[in-house]
This record gives C-alpha cells, structure tokens and sequence, in this order.
C-alpha cells in the first residue's frame, strides 16, 4: 500500500487548538491547520525580509549574508529597518514560526491521540535560540547582544562572546551541557547499534528479542535500562543539553560579566586550605 493511502486511514478529524475545522485539512501530505497558515506566513515574511537584507548589504554570497542587530546604542528600542530593525522584525518573524511549528505538531500529536512529547521536546531548542536572542539581551540591555544571522557571521559572534569571557570551556554550565551533548550522541550510537544488532541479523538468522537486548548489557555492565527506559533517558539527555546550554547563555552576562577562568578562584578560596 502506498504510504500516503495508508496514512489517510490516520487522517481523523478534531485536535485543533484554534480555528476548529477551518483549516483541518491536508496539503499533499501536510497537515495544515490554523498553525499551518501561521508557520507559512511567518517563514515567508522571515525569508522575504532576509533577502532585503541581503540585498541592502554588500554581497550575495551565502555564506557571507548577514543581518546584523542593531547597534548597542539602540538599547532596548527598536532600530531603523536597516541598522538592525530588519533584525527585530525577522526575529519576531522566527520566533512566530518556531512556536507556530510546535502548536502545529501539538495538534497532530492531539488529532493522533498520542502524548506531546515532541513538541515539548522542541520547546526546548526554541527555548534557547529565545534565550540568545531576547532573554539575554533584555537582561542586559541591548538587542545588539542577539546573535547576527547569517552563516558564518553567527560563528563569528559565538566565537567573540566565548572570548569576551577568556575562555568560555570554563563556564561551568557550559561543560554541563557539553557533556550533555556528548552522552546523547553516546546514548544514540548505544541505542541505534544494540537495536540493529538485534534486530537486522543475516539473512536465514533469527531476529532477536528486548531479551537478547537487556541480556547484552546484563553482561556488559550489569544493568539494562529498558526498550522504554533507554528511550527516556535520551529524550532526557538531550533536553537537558539544550536546557543547559540557554543557561549557561544567560549566566554570560547578565549573572557573570569576568573571565570565566576567574570564576573557580571560589575553590581556591575554599577555608580548608587556610
Ligand atoms: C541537521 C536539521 C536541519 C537544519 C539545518 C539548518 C538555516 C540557516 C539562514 C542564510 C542540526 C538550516 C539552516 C535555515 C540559513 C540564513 C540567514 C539540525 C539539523 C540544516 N544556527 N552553529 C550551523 C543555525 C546558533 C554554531 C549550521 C540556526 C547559535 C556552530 C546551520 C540557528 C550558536 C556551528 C546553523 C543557529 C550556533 C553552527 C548547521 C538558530 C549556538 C557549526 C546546523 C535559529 C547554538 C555549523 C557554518 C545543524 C556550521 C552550524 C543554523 C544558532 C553555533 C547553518 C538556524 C547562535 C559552532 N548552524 N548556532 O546542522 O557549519 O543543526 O556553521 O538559532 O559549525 Mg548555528
Ligand atoms: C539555539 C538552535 C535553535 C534552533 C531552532 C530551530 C530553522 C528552520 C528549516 C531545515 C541550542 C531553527 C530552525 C531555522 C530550518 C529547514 C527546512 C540550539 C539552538 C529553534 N562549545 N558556546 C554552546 C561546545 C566553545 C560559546 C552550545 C563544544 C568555545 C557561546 C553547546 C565546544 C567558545 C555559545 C556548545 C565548544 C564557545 C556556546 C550550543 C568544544 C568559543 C552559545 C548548543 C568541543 C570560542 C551556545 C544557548 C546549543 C549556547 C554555545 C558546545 C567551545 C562559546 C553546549 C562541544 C570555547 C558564546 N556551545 N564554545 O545551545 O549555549 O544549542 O547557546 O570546544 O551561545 Mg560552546
Ligand atoms: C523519527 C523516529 C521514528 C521514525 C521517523 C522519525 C525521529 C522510530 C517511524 C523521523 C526522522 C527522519 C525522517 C530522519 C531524517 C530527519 C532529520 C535528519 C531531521 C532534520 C529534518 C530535515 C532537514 C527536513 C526538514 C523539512 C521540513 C521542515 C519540511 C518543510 C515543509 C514545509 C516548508 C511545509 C510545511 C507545511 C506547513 C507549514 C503547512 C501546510 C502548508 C502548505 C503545504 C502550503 C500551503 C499553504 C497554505 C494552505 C496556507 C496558506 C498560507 C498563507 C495564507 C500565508 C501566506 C503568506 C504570505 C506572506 C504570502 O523516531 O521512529 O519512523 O521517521
């Protein structure tokens, strides 16, 4: 049966957060919705003001396109369109779209009957692009503390804001979230080899069952977490690596302004080596 056949027997009616049946309908194979319209309204304003901003700066190689925020004078008013005003609106625009994109995949997880799960999990990484781009610099007073857009100059300013603090693999939030980072990539390698391992054996073998799986790491380390539990720990690994990263974003800054090196003088301050 062609997937799309298939996944009309899924296509039920109900689910939505606003607009009731107005926009419950299909486009292809997309669910549209009322947050459908609003994903594609904002995504195309975003674009379409992007590609302005591209054209009132001096190049049109794309890995050079920058929209920057404004100038720091601006504080936290809103700026001429082209000395950062373009920014603010194009942040509006994203934020628009990356919430509309969540509460679109809350209504198909609801028209589903399934839990929401992945849209709570997106939250998490619009959560912090939020944070880089109107939490922290609200706290510290600027728009011009957002980041650029455009592809290389975002890594230019997340290399200037790393050494504004000396050096940034300090920040002790930051190695939170860096070894958050690390143990999901671990977490999935584990999960993806043990499930195929399993699962996808030589033609002519048997496939193996969740037993084979725990009996695998009974023997390796002693303990099996479970075809549910391993599921759940990447799920938490991996919102706590986002989480960790927007805090160790907003601690830069509006908690933390020194050199992060500086910040572990606490333990050398410690009373015991007095
Ligand atoms: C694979 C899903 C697909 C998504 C893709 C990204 C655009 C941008 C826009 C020209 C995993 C689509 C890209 C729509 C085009 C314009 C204006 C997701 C997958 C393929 N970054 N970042 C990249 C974004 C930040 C950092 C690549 C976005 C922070 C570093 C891509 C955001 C900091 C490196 C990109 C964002 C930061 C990158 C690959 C938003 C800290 C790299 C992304 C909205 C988080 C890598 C040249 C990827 C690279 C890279 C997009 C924010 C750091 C261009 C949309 C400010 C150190 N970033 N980034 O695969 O090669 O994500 O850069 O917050 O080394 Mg970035
Ligand atoms: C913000 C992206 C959100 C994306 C959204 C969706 C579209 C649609 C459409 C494809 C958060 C966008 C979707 C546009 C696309 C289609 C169709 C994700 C976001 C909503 N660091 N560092 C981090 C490491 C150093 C510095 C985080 C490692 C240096 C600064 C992570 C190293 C200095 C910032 C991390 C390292 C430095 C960070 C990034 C190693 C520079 C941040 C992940 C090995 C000299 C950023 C909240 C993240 C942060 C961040 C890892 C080195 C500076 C933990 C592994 C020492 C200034 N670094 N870093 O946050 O915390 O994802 O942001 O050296 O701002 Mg770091
Ligand atoms: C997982 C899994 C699992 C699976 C899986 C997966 C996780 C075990 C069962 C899924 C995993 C994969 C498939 C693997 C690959 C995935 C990745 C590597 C992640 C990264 C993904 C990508 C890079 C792909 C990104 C692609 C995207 C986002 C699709 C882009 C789509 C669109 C642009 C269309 C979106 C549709 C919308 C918003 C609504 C519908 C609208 C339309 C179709 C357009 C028509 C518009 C309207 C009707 C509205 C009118 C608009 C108006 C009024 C606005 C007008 C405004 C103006 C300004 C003009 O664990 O299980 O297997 O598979």
């Amino acid at each position: 049966m062609a997937m799309l056949s298939f996944e009309a027997k899924y296509r039920v009616r109900g689910g939505t957060l606003v607009g009731g049946d107005l926009f419950d309908f299909w486009v292809g194979p997309f669910y549209v919705g009322f947050f459908g319209v609003t994903t594609i309204f904002f995504s195309l304003l975003g674009t379409g003001l992007i590609v302005w901003g591209a054209a009132l700066g001096d190049t049109w190689n794309v890995w050079k396109i920058s929209i920057a925020p404004p100038d720091l004078k601006y504080g936290l008013g809103l700026a001429p369109l082209a000395e950062g005003g373009l920014w603010q609106i194009i942040t509006i625009c994203a934020i628009g779209a990356f919430v509309s994109w969540a509460l679109r995949q809350a209504e198909i997880s609801r028209k589903l009957g399934m839990g929401l799960h992945i849209p709570v999990a997106f939250s998490f990484a619009v959560f912090a692009y939020v944070s880089l781009v109107v939490i922290r610099p609200f706290l510290m007073g600027a728009w011009g503390h957002g980041f650029p857009y455009g592809i290389f100059s975002h890594l230019d300013w997340v290399s200037n804001v790393g050494y504004q603090y000396l050096h940034f693999h300090y920040n002790p939030a930051h190695m939170i979230a860096v070894t958050f980072f690390f143990t999901t990539t671990m977490a999935l390698s584990l999960h993806g080899a043990l499930v195929l391992s399993a699962t996808n054996p030589p033609k002519g073998e048997d496939v193996k069952t969740p037993e084979h799986e725990n009996a695998f790491f009974r023997d390796l380390i002693g303990y099996s977490i479970g075809t549910i539990g391993i599921h759940r720990l990447g799920l938490f690994l991996a919102l706590s690596a986002a989480f960790w990263s927007a805090v160790c974003m907003l601690l830069s800054g509006p908690f933390w302004t020194r050199g992060w090196p500086e910040w572990w003088n606490w333990w050398l301050e410690l009373p015991i080596w007095r």
